[in-house]
């Protein structure tokens, strides 16, 4: 007898930095969304693909919900609301030892005017003594209703298994939407400019990589190596003088980290060059924004 399937879409929400995209690269096992220490380091939805059995699971991972202060942050955010508007299962992911903010406050109000399952994922639980994660418990529980309330680690992996377990008992049956071979729907370019970008906010300092965007303006395949440009945009001269650094060792820096996941994700050898410009405010700039793929609504579609 045939074995019924299930599958669906799995949409990961929360403030910044409580570890939205560690959780979803460590599921899948690979590195496909951008980390940082840095809040509002995601900047589109990013989906991945889980497959195991008859189970298929699509995560959806967004940018932080947070109090925009450009453009781009409103872009963010909206993104962040229509991914959840849209899927089956949504996780909403703490921090074990935060207290309820007023961005906390506006999730949950956000979480309460939809009626999909919502699982309450308290994440770092590594970082914290076991009594504290009982309080964060405490504290939440009757806030709004929650289907399942899950502690673990995304950084060790603890308890992941038993989150897997818990979505896969509230998606709905149904045909895969992927082929189980599939791991991301994000095309190569994108991971690319998003590599170079993570090594910029890792490597930069305060100031700066908010303010940063990455464009790839060449991406060619030969035989045994990938050629590629790109180019990083950055508001003002200082900052371009920043991103260079003494004699080009920053620029240098930051090619040569991202050079080395580039290679891995493509598992070829790659030759890259990189440029800085500037386009003052392109935060704020709609046109700039379309541009580089960060205009909200349309960016993703
Ligand atoms: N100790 C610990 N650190 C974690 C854990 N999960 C994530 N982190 C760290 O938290 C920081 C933020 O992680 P991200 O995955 O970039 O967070 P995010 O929620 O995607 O952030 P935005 O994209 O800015 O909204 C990084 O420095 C991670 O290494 C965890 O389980 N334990
Ligand atoms: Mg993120």
């Amino acid at each position: 007898m045939e074995q019924k399937t299930r599958s669906g879409f799995v949409s990961i929400i929360g403030r910044p930095n409580v570890g939205k995209s560690t959780l979803m690269n460590k599921i899948i096992g690979q590195k496909i969304a951008i980390t940082s220490s840095k809040p509002q380091t995601t900047r589109t939805k990013i989906s991945t693909v889980y497959t195991k059995g008859n189970t298929q699971m699509i995560f959806v991972d967004t940018p932080g919900l947070h109090k925009a202060k450009n453009k781009l942050g409103e872009n963010m955010v909206s993104t962040a609301k229509r991914t959840f508007n849209e899927s089956d299962v949504c996780l909403y992911l703490i921090e074990a030892d935060t207290f309820i903010g007023e961005q906390d406050e506006n999730i949950l109000s956000l979480l309460r005017t939809v009626s999909i399952p919502i699982i309450l994922v308290i994440n770092k639980v590594d970082k914290v003594e076991k009594s504290v994660v009982f309080e964060t418990i405490t504290k939440y529980k009757d806030l709004i209703e929650f289907a399942e309330i899950v502690p673990l680690s995304a950084k060790t992996g603890r308890n992941i298994e038993t989150l897997l377990e818990v979505i896969e008992k509230y998606l709905p049956e149904g045909p895969f939407y992927y082929d189980p071979e599939t791991l991301t729907d994000q095309p190569e370019r994108q991971i690319v400019s998003e590599i170079i970008r993570e090594k910029g906010l890792r490597c930069l300092g305060e100031e700066i990589p908010h303010g940063i965007a990455v464009v790839i303006e060449k991406m060619q395949f030969s035989k045994n190596i990938v050629d590629i440009e790109a180019s990083i945009i950055c508001e003002r001269e200082s900052h371009k003088g920043m991103i260079i650094g003494k004699g080009g060792s920053k620029i240098k820096e930051i090619g040569s980290k991202a050079r080395i996941d580039i290679e891995k994700m493509l598992d070829k050898k790659v030759n890259l060059k990189l440029f800085v410009k500037i386009k003052e405010n392109w935060r704020d700039s709609d046109y700039l924004l379309k541009n580089f793929g960060l205009s909200g609504d349309e960016a993703d579609e």
